[in-house]
């Protein structure tokens, strides 16, 4: 899985480069760096590079030297991990590590780790266990505060390495939640091996709890996930045992504006621009994992780009708790309306997903019991968008 949603960002680094040799940049004036669009007293020139895969960058040219201002947004660091462009002396009051440069050499690509206890406020951060790339073992309780960032209406949390140990019907030994104390609509408890995997949750803002307030917190009959209020603990519980487990997690908080920010009331989407790919249950695990027993509904969401009107589901594996197709109780796969489940979806292991009429996405709703007795593997699913008719 794995994105990368480029949007410019409003927050910027300012740093003043020496154009001659002995220029001190302590000797410009502070208003410079508050004026850099503005005239700035000197015989200025506003260059610029607007190249889509780099930082925004401007630069004020003053003779002797210039104020370059470039947006904070994501960089490709050279560990392979995405970070956001800073500059070294704002990586380095944040706690980042610098992991390559951006803005044309100008800022660096600072990545922000986070570990157990942690408050959250950087945009583009990870959450990684103690001692990560090393693994931990239990007993364990790792909590992470994740803070609203100013303008977000959303975080969204990429696991890229989410291995711990696996559920036994419901995730009971080693539990990963998403909670705010207060709210008891929790999003479902995971365990087990979800890399690549993802979720997203919802701010409440003004809007959100707006529209929740006229609409109600359900949707077509499925209670949506709360929404959460400017703060949202992460909590990771290992059981006793020497087991090996870790994770690494992108934590990125959306704009309602963002390319990659999800409806209101999903908890996965994708967006694919090849309009193909494949969903997964939670701990699918290639296969080798089983469904987790959440005891909750929660939707998958895909964009649909104008031009396209419905989608193929395919299965390459399709196994969920009950017998197809007129007893699913508690687990099964809400589509079009009607609930899927057994071993096989629908009759020949193929469905088409259609639009509700003035929806830019498609949603399909997974719904879980308290139990998995015949420790159902859960679902494998090929996505594809069709064009309208
Ligand atoms: C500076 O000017 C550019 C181009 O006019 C504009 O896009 C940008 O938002 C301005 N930056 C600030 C900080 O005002
Ligand atoms: C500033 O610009 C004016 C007019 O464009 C020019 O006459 C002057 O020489 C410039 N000064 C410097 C320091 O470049
Ligand atoms: C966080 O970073 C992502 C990726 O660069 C960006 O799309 C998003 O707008 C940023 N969020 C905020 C609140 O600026
Ligand atoms: C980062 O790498 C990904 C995958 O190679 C690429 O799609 C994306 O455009 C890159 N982003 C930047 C800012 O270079
Ligand atoms: C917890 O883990 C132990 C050891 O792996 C296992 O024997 C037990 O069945 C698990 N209990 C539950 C409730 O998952
Ligand atoms: C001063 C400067 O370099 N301006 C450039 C900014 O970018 C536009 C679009 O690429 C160019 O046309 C300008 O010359």
């Amino acid at each position: 899985m794995g994105f990368f949603c480029e949007t410019s960002s409003k927050f910027l680094s300012l740093i003043v480069a020496a154009t001659l040799i002995n220029v001190i940049s302590a000797a410009v004036p502070a208003d410079l760096y508050r004026n850099v669009n503005q005239t700035v007293g000197l015989n200025s020139t506003i260059g610029n590079d607007t190249s889509s895969r780099e930082a925004r960058r401007s630069v004020v040219s003053g003779g002797l030297f210039s104020i370059v201002s470039f947006d904070n947004v994501a960089c490709n660091g050279t560990s392979g991990e995405v970070g956001t462009c800073y500059s070294q002396a704002e990586c380095n009051t944040l706690g980042g590590t610098t992991n390559g440069r951006c803005a044309g050499n100008y800022g660096v690509c600072c990545t922000i780790k986070y570990t157990c206890g942690a408050t959250v406020t950087a945009n583009n951060s990870y959450l990684v266990n103690p001692g990560y790339p090393a693994t931990v073992s239990g007993p364990l309780t790792c909590s992470y505060t994740v803070v609203q960032i100013k303008g977000a209406t959303s975080f969204y949390l990429e696991f890229i390495k989410f291995d711990i140990r696996g559920p036994s019907g419901p995730c009971t030994n080693d539990t990963f939640t998403v909670t705010q104390s207060g709210v008891t609509t929790a999003f479902p408890t995971l365990c087990g091996d979800n890399d690549g995997q993802m979720e997203y949750i919802q701010w409440a803002t003004k809007s959100s709890l707006f529209k929740r307030s006229i609409k109600g917190g359900s949707l077509g009959g499925i209670t949506l996930p709360s929404l959460i209020q400017s703060k949202a603990t992460l909590t990771f519980t290992l059981a006793a045992g020497s087991d090996a487990r870790s994770w690494q997690i992108r934590v990125v908080q959306f704009k309602s504006t963002d390319a990659c920010n999800a409806p209101a009331g999903c908890t996965q989407y994708y967006n694919d621009p090849s309009n193909m790919g494949t969903v997964q249950s939670y701990n699918y695990n290639g296969g080798q994992g089983e469904f987790i027993a959440s005891n909750s509904c929660s939707q998958r969401c895909f964009r649909l780009p104008t031009g396209y009107c419905s989608m193929t589901l395919t299965e390459d594996t399709f196994m969920l708790p009950g017998t197809a197709p007129n007893t699913c109780t508690t687990d099964y796969l809400l589509i079009n309306g009607q609930r899927y489940c057994g071993d096989t979806l629908g009759t020949n292991g193929a469905v088409t997903v259609t639009q509700v009429t003035g929806m830019n996405y498609l949603t399909i709703t997974e719904c879980s019991g308290p139990s998995n007795a015949d420790m159902d593997l859960g679902y494998s699913l090929r996505y594809m968008l069709q064009p309208c008719t």
